[in-house]
């Protein structure tokens, strides 16, 4: 297929043509944005011959197909990712040129489409590169919102919120499908019966309208579809109100139907029980099984080849409902009897866990789903006792924490969406070796034990299109002269380096790599945030989205600590520290917006402090995204992966940085493990409490004693207390130090003094300039594994049974 894509010159002809006949535009009046949009139209079409292709293979041959479904898609920046997937950098770079304009300023311009908050929905769009590089049929579903994630200022140094309008800046991806369109109905009440049957009769109906955004492949082999829903009234207009007059009256369906797709709720991991938030839920998951079923009876007739052609994944609970819905349409619908349309579902449906916090774990009230989706709530209390009866009928015992619907403390009980999904599931899946494990041994130890065998690990990987090949240019050259361009398709070639790593010049080779890029982040702060950074410190990353269990509290007291020590002894030779902090916290979690505050605050107290010059600098740029991303990994020295053991899941930043060449310091938890266990205990800095030594001090961690006993703790924990940071307002961090000393519930003060001293030996460390870069193209080498080509290849095996619809280098 390859060579059907377009050189240089067809390109720059089609480049040419968009801008005249898509926009309108003169090249000499032609704006970044006209060059833009004219790329995006030209590589689009380039897109479209293999996607086509794709698609009409897969209906061919009646190959299986794969569905994603995700309430986020954290896409980013397509069109730098959609040329170099499709081989056409060169050709880019210079068609452009010949019309006078510049690829990387044309390629910057692009806003980022921000549908995801951060690591679930960032992982979604590394799984469809991977799809689609892997060749394999597959769809991503999610909502097509009108405002992704938020745009996050500092004012005062605290983080405000402005809405975020990705799509006022002309978007040239997608592809509207008006034919696709479904409605999907809310409330109402069940009309009438007949054994299994029931009719619904919803009483509020919004369109589901489909827009298909393109995925390619490395190198153009094959494509995919991201299709993403977005509401519209069913009918656009209240004739009957405009004429009474009633003009608002009029637009109310529109204004009604449209809330449902607007916007994407910014809370990250703490569900928050809205019936708007359902009827996303619903909305989306509905119009997907929906689509699914109407293209598999389109494409194999019947309805018993459903799971043998179908695989649907479930990216947390969120599209859990998924479950419910395509019993409902089988029995009601369809008029499978009950008991076969649940095995014929099961036989489809996968459901992936990403976090075991039980704040995070969605349970909706049964008075609330029960008025949104009545027909849907008989169905889970059918599931549910149904399931129980024959767990009881086995010998097993039904017991009360299997309930699906479990009373709680409100009227009607409530339903426990991971149990759902569980239930209705044939593979469960948790997103690396220590949380799958602990998976087993706590949220669904019981179910495990009625299921044994349904839960898989499937560790996380992240795309090495995206963030080693696109993101770092100066390493990626570096790595296709070194062992070839291999590595990009299958990333455990990298290993090849672990013999070059003993290779001075290769060494040099991999210093003088990270230096530039460590110069172009400098270059991006000093644009961004007018703040200069010397690329000869030590760059220590700490970026994802602001979370206690994430510990940045722990990061940013060991900085005060450290700028202390460094004020009392001046003559001693410190090593240069840049410390770098981006991320975005929920708009209602006020707790972390005062963790962003304090880092703020300490900034500003180390940044002016001249004592401290050239020694330890505070960098937080405000609104970290993925384009962000993608400038500070390839620059970073030093991984923060510091979260208290046993709450992240995986993680995924810390693969990423590891790739890219950054040493870790982290705790034992996530995917840390893995990292440690590929490059070894002397290439990692480990510190702290691991997930059991953790569940021993809680829940209640004394604060008080563990400060006391920490000299260095003790003086920041005093410092802010006095108002040292925040003279205006003395009080300003009561609450968080009373959290400390008395709730100390992520351990923060418990792990103080490991990772002050792990710091101090990464200080020491840094300084063998040499050893260093040793160690960190080792963690390039062994990072290899971390790809979620490896990821995808095991959800196709052990969760999806399909295989590629092309043998490799066909
Ligand atoms: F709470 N994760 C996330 F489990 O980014 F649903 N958002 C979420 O809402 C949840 C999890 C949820 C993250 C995990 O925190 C992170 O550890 C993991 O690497 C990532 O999902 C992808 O699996």
């Amino acid at each position: 297929m390859t060579e059907r894509l377009p050189t240089a010159l067809g390109l720059a002809q089609r480049i040419e043509q968009h801008l005249t006949f898509s926009l309108g535009k003169a090249p000499a009046t032609a704006s970044t944005r006209d060059w833009r949009l004219a790329l995006s139209r030209a590589v689009r079409d380039a897109v479209v011959v293999p996607w086509l292709a794709a698609e009409q293979r897969t209906q061919e041959t009646g190959h299986k197909r794969v569905y994603y479904l995700s309430m986020e898609f954290l896409v980013g920046r397509l069109l730098q990712n959609a040329v170099a997937n499709l081989g056409l950098e060169e050709a880019a770079r210079a068609a452009l040129a010949g019309l006078g304009a510049d690829y990387e300023t044309v390629v910057l311009d692009e806003p980022d489409a921000a549908l995801g908050n951060g690591g679930l929905g960032r992982l979604a769009i590394c799984f469809l590169d991977s799809l689609a590089s892997l060749a394999i049929p597959a769809y991503g579903y999610g909502i097509r919102y009108a405002h992704g994630l938020f745009r996050q200022r500092f004012r005062g140094g605290w983080q405000v919120e402005e809405p975020e309008t990705w799509l006022n800046e002309g978007y040239a991806w997608e592809f509207e499908r008006p034919d696709a369109s479904l409605p999907i109905g809310f409330g109402g009440r069940i009309a009438g019966r007949v054994g299994d049957r029931a009719a619904w009769a919803p009483d509020e109906t919004v369109l589901a309208a489909a827009f298909d955004t393109p995925v390619p492949g490395w190198r153009g082999r094959w494509a995919n579809t991201l299709r993403l829903w977005s509401a519209r009234p069913l009918r656009a207009f209240d004739l009957a109100a405009f004429n009474r007059g009633d003009f608002v009256g009029a637009a109310a369906p529109e204004v009604l139907a449209e809330t449902i797709s607007r916007v994407l709720y910014p809370d990250d991991s703490t569900p928050q029980g809205r019936e708007l938030r359902l009827k996303q839920e619903y909305f989306f998951t509905a119009a997907s099984i929906r689509d699914i079923l109407r293209r598999h009876l389109a494409e194999h007739g019947d309805l018993a080849s459903l799971p043998d052609k179908v695989a649907i994944q479930l990216n947390d609970t969120h599209p859990a409902i998924a479950g419910p819905e395509l019993v409902r349409l089988l029995v009601d619908e369809h008029r499978l009897a009950f008991h076969e349309a649940w095995q014929t579902a099961r036989g489809c449906l996968s459901y992936t866990n990403h976090t075991l916090l039980p704040e995070a774990l969605e349970r909706w009230p049964a008075e609330l789903l029960g008025r949104v989706l009545p027909r849907h709530l008989e169905i889970v209390e059918r599931i549910d006792a149904k399931h129980r009866a024959a767990l009881a009928a086995a010998g097993r015992r039904a017991a009360e924490e299997l309930r699906i619907v479990a009373p709680s403390g409100d009227l009607g009980g409530e339903v426990r969406m991971g149990d759902l999904a569980f239930v209705m599931a044939r593979r469960v899946n948790g997103v690396s070796a220590l949380h799958t494990a602990l998976m087993r041994r706590t949220v669904f130890r019981e179910l495990e034990a009625a299921h044994p065998g349904r839960i898989v690990n499937q560790t996380n990987g992240v795309t090495p299109r995206r963030w080693l090949h696109g993101c770092n240019p100066p390493l990626r050259r570096l790595l296709t002269e070194a062992i070839g361009e291999a590595w990009v398709d299958d990333l455990e070639r990298l290993e090849e380096l672990v013999p070059l790593v003993e290779d001075a010049g290769f060494r040099a080779a991999f210093a003088a790599a990270k230096q530039a890029n460590k110069e172009r982040l400098a270059g991006y702060l000093s644009a961004r945030c007018g703040v200069t950074v010397d690329p000869g410190a030590l760059f220590d990353v700490q970026i994802k989205r602001i979370h206690e269990y994430k510990r940045q509290l722990l990061n940013i007291l060991e900085t005060a600590a450290l700028a202390n020590a460094l004020r009392r002894d001046p003559g001693a030779d410190w090593t240069p520290r840049v410390k770098i902090f981006g991320g975005k916290a929920a708009p209602g979690y006020a707790d972390a917006k005062l963790i962003i505050k304090l880092i703020n605050d300490v900034a500003a107290s180390i940044n002016g402090d001249p004592a401290l010059r050239g020694r330890l600098q505070v960098v937080f740029p405000e609104n970290y995204n993925v384009s962000m991303a993608e400038v500070m990994i390839p620059a970073a020295d030093l991984s923060e992966q510091v979260s208290t053991a046993g709450m992240e899941a995986s993680g995924t930043g810390n693969m990423k940085l590891m790739l890219n060449g950054a040493l870790t310091v982290g705790t034992l938890d996530g995917a840390n493990v893995e990292i440690g266990e590929r490059v070894g205990p002397e290439n990692i800095y480990v510190f702290g409490l691991d997930a059991e030594g953790a569940a021993r001090h809680l829940p209640f961690h004394d604060g008080a004693a563990a400060i006391a006993a920490t000299p260095p703790l003790a003086e920041v924990v005093a410092q802010i207390e006095s108002g040292f940071f925040s003279p205006d307002d003395p009080r300003r961090y009561d609450r968080l130090v009373e959290k400390l000393r008395r709730d100390d519930r992520y351990l923060v003060t418990a792990d103080f003094a490991a990772y002050f001293e792990t710091q101090r030996r990464i200080d020491r460390d840094f300084r063998t300039a040499d050893a260093w870069t040793r160690r960190a193209a080792l963690n390039t080498a062994k990072g290899g594994w971390f790809s979620s080509d490896r990821t995808i290849r095991g959800y196709a095996r052990e969760m999806w049974q399909v295989e590629p619809a092309l043998q490799t280098g066909s």
